[in-house]
């Protein structure tokens, strides 16, 4: 909606893969919105601008081949990914659903770029969980080492804390090696937790609106301390809560994804952008949500629970972000006033909180 807004010809695939997992996991999202054909519909009939809508299975290579053969686009925006680290940590089928998924539609991606369309600009959506919580500062994807006197650029290195990190690793080494190879065209962009279910097209109708989940498996962490603070349950700060993310409100998200179609990465090597706005830790976000809950009258209280992942729960946290900020970026970052919009949003949809899905259900362990 955002592209074909701006004049964009966009054609958009989906196969419901997290509309079906959503529903096999009873994780439903807060508010239900119809299915692609009838949303590309509606945007339609509210902006007059066209989105053209495909339902299809990307890790298919002939649907993939197909579509890209096709439309010839300028650029793909790949977000065909199992999302949900906690789902990826559930049990062996969802581990391999995941793996399987996440690399087969991002391998088909880049043959049928490689074979029909090598001009076409790759947007690849890669997570901040790709590095990592390690005890040194963070590069934007590459860092330089000396080792016995002499210096080589490699790829910064890795340790995602989930199955579904691990197949964005993948996928990066992947791209890494194709562009390498082949020359092609391909922009990393390793995002952090995304929160907000607002934006301009969104808001032209609620059957617009973004999939906004609160559940353990799909919602992420914002979503869920501002749902959690409407139904009047106890903010869940996994363990002591000092573990630290760089996160972005959905309107950078598009804004970032649209500064990189803009400027396509170039042939020499895949570009990798950090994709977040700021860093703030579980323990400092649970009071920023319990204090704009108070101007509401809302009297929240914070839980510290047992963490239900492994992970670091304090530790050092000083990621580079520059890429985008020089492409043109202009932060919204995450203040009072964007979580009381968010919670006046909620609290219109509470009679759809279900409280039994907020609880972690998936243990690492
Ligand atoms: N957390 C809590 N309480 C909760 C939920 C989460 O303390 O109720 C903690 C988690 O333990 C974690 C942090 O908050 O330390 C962030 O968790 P999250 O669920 O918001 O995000 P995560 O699982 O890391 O995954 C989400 C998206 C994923 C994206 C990633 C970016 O689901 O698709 O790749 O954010 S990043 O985290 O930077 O890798």
């Amino acid at each position: 909606m955002h592209f074909a807004a701006r004049g964009h010809n966009v054609v958009a695939i989906d196969n419901y893969l997290r509309r079906t997992i959503a529903k096999e996991t009873d994780s439903e999202p807060l508010i239900s919105t119809p299915g692609l054909p009838e949303r590309a519909g509606l945007f339609e009939e509210k902006s007059g601008h066209k989105i053209e809508t495909k339902i299809g299975d990307l890790s298919d290579p002939d649907v993939m081949f197909d579509i890209v053969k096709q439309s010839m686009p300028d650029a793909i925006v790949h977000y065909a990914e199992q999302p949900s680290g906690p789902y990826s940590m559930k049990a062996f089928d969802e581990a391999r659903r995941t793996l399987q998924n996440n690399l087969d539609v991002t391998f088909n991606c880049i043959w049928a770029i490689k074979e029909s369309n090598p001009d076409c600009h790759l947007i690849k959506l890669g997570t901040m969980g790709e590095y990592g919580t390690p005890n040194i500062d963070i590069e934007e994807g590459y860092i330089t080492i000396t080792h016995n006197g002499r210096k080589h650029r490699f790829l910064f290195p890795r340790a995602a804390s989930t199955l579904y990190h691990t197949t964005k690793v993948l996928d990066t080494d992947l791209l890494s090696f194709y562009v390498r190879t082949y020359d092609l065209r391909v922009t990393d962009l390793m995002q952090g937790p995304v929160y907000g279910l607002s934006t301009p097209e969104a808001d032209l109708d609620p059957r617009l609106c973004p999939n906004f989940h609160y559940d353990d498996i799909f919602g992420t962490v914002v979503n869920r301390f501002v749902v959690q603070a409407i139904a009047g349950v106890p903010l869940s700060v996994y363990g002591k809560g000092g573990q630290t993310r760089g996160y972005l409100n959905l309107l950078d998200t598009l804004q970032c994804i649209e500064l990189a179609v803009n400027e396509p990465a170039n042939r020499q090597q895949l570009r990798i952008l950090n994709q977040f706005t700021e860093t703030f830790s579980v323990v400092d976000l649970a009071q920023q949500v319990k204090s704009a809950a108070k101007q509401m009258d809302i009297d929240v209280t914070i839980e510290h629970q047992e963490n239900p992942r492994k992970e670091m729960e304090d530790h050092y946290y000083n990621p580079v972000h520059t890429g985008l900020t020089k492409l043109g970026l202009k932060p919204n970052y995450l203040s009072d006033d964007v979580l009381l919009g968010m919670m006046k949003r909620v609290k219109a949809h509470k009679d759809n909180i279900d409280t039994r899905i907020i609880n972690p259900r998936i243990r690492w362990s």
